[in-house]
């Protein structure tokens, strides 16, 4: 069964030599770089980032750079063991962190890969996603679909801040990524979906018979309702940790095709053993202080600082103090391919 394979170098130079030409390789001595066994061999290393490290240079990036020469004012979080500059922070999760300043706009763009945002810091900023006027305030996680036209903007009067996560990486792997741009869209004068259609969970609006809702019906999902559903989830479901997936209102499916996303508290004291999952995953502290345990590395984290795990990562979480925790992760895309998997630990 596992018997080692026959290497490059066992071969006669010529055969070599006249493979290459021919443009062929073996098969049998990198078969194992791309078939390990029993589980994947991840390049991925855990990340970390801590927001008091990023926002004093996110800060000269708004001195640097005006926003009509950067598009959008975003530092890439770079994994680990790909180094530096690289346009990933898992295989399919990249992370940026986003800067706009008062009065900017970041003009209206579209393209392949789909987008989130998870507020950082701030008040006054705005996405706007096919005409839909989506206010940014801490903590809320806004939505912005492939294919969908968006454009970011800003009314208050300090840094607006916010982390991206896109399924970039696996769209630039497809080679199916790409943009166009065009003006800033006029604005419905309304308030989001999550205020109207979807303002009471389990509700959603009525339509005549065969009218169907959007494909991505609600794109703003407020923290102030996310944290207050937590809390309520811990008091009455005994346990000292609540998680939630966030849904699309209409169908309860996962609200990106490729994308998932939690919310998780853990209160002060509590430990956390997710099983080993297939999925990557990036976390962003939305409050409290902590430590999680990737593998071997032991990250001390706090408010607005982002972390990672690769795939089927051993991963502990402990609070200090009552923790916030968005987790985004993949696992849609592995279960549309159909290989999503979660082992014991
Ligand atoms: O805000 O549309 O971090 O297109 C990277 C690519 C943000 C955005 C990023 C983007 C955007």
């Amino acid at each position: 069964m596992s018997t080692q394979l026959g290497t490059l170098e066992e071969l006669p130079q010529d055969y070599r030599d006249d493979m290459a030409a021919a443009g062929v390789a073996p098969l049998w001595p990198m078969m194992r770089n791309v078939l390990p066994h029993g589980a994947p061999r991840p390049v991925t290393k855990p990340g970390h980032w801590e927001f008091a490290a990023l926002r004093p240079l996110l800060m000269r990036a708004g001195e640097l750079t005006p926003v009509e020469k950067a598009e959008r004012r975003v530092l890439v979080l770079s994994d680990p063991g790909r180094g530096t500059g690289a346009m990933q922070a898992t295989s399919s999760i990249y992370l940026g962190m986003q800067l706009l300043l008062p009065g900017e706009t970041a003009p209206a763009h579209v393209h392949t890969p789909s987008a989130v945002r998870i507020i950082v810091e701030g008040k006054g900023g705005y996405t706007v996603v096919d005409g839909e006027k989506l206010p940014m305030e801490e903590g809320d996680l806004v939505l912005t679909p492939g294919g969908e036209w968006h454009d970011h903007g800003h009314e208050g009067t300090e840094p607006v801040i916010w982390l991206d996560a896109l399924d970039l990486p696996l769209f630039v792997y497809l080679e199916g990524s790409y943009a166009e741009e065009g003006p800033l869209q006029a604005q419905r004068n309304r308030p989001d979906a999550s205020q109207v259609e979807y303002l009471a969970s389990g509700l959603a609006p009525s339509r005549k018979h065969g009218a169907g809702a959007r494909r991505y019906p609600m794109m703003r999902y407020p923290w102030t309702r996310t944290k207050e559903a937590l809390r309520e989830l811990v008091k009455y479901n005994g346990g000292d940790v609540a998680e939630l997936d966030y849904v699309n209102p209409e169908t309860g499916a996962d609200v990106l095709p490729t994308m998932g996303f939690t919310a998780m508290m853990l209160t002060k004291g509590a430990k956390e053993e997710p099983p080993l999952r297939s999925s990557s995953a990036a976390f962003h502290v939305i409050g409290g202080k902590g430590r999680t345990i990737v593998n071997d590395r032991v990250i001390e984290w706090g408010p607005k600082d982002t972390f990672t795990a690769p795939v089927f990562a051993k991963i502990t979480h402990q609070a200090d103090e009552d923790a916030y925790i968005i987790r985004v992760h993949d696992r849609p895309l592995q279960e549309k391919l159909g290989y999503y998997e979660e082992r014991s630990r």
